[in-house]
């Protein structure tokens, strides 16, 4: 698979999904451009990415967009292998996994 060339992340200041991810980025050293989604008014670009949820963060790499914080962190992860966002050992990796879990369904809280 060839490196992607051009990677956008579309989300909002308010929103915790888009912090995993723009941390997801970061950590790995990819460039990225940023466009701040106004959630009470999304412009017909935004809308046509992701018709289904029309909710950020989306990810377009390359012309092609991800929908969903978890899966985008999966696409991040498996595409830039440096820095793994996971542990090499399997009970190291459920422990992650579990803090993650309940990090989507306790912490993240969002307001626009
Ligand atoms: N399951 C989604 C949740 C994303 C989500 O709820 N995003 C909120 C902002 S934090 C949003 O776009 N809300 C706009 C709306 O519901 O219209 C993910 O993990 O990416």
């Amino acid at each position: 698979m060839a490196t992607p060339k051009e990677v956008k992340l579309y989300g909002a200041a308010v929103s915790g999904y888009c912090t995993m991810v723009h941390h997801a980025l970061r950590l790995k050293g990819v460039a990225y451009d940023y466009v701040e989604v106004d959630l009470k008014n999304k412009s017909e670009e935004f809308l046509k990415l992701h018709p289904v949820h029309k909710k950020v963060p989306i990810l377009v790499v390359d012309g092609k967009p991800i929908p969903e914080s978890l899966v985008i962190l999966q696409y991040v992860d498996e595409t830039w292998k440096q820095h793994p966002l996971l542990p090499q050992d399997p009970y190291l990796r459920s422990k992650v996994r579990f803090w993650a879990d309940f990090f989507y369904q306790k912490v993240i809280l969002y307001q626009f």
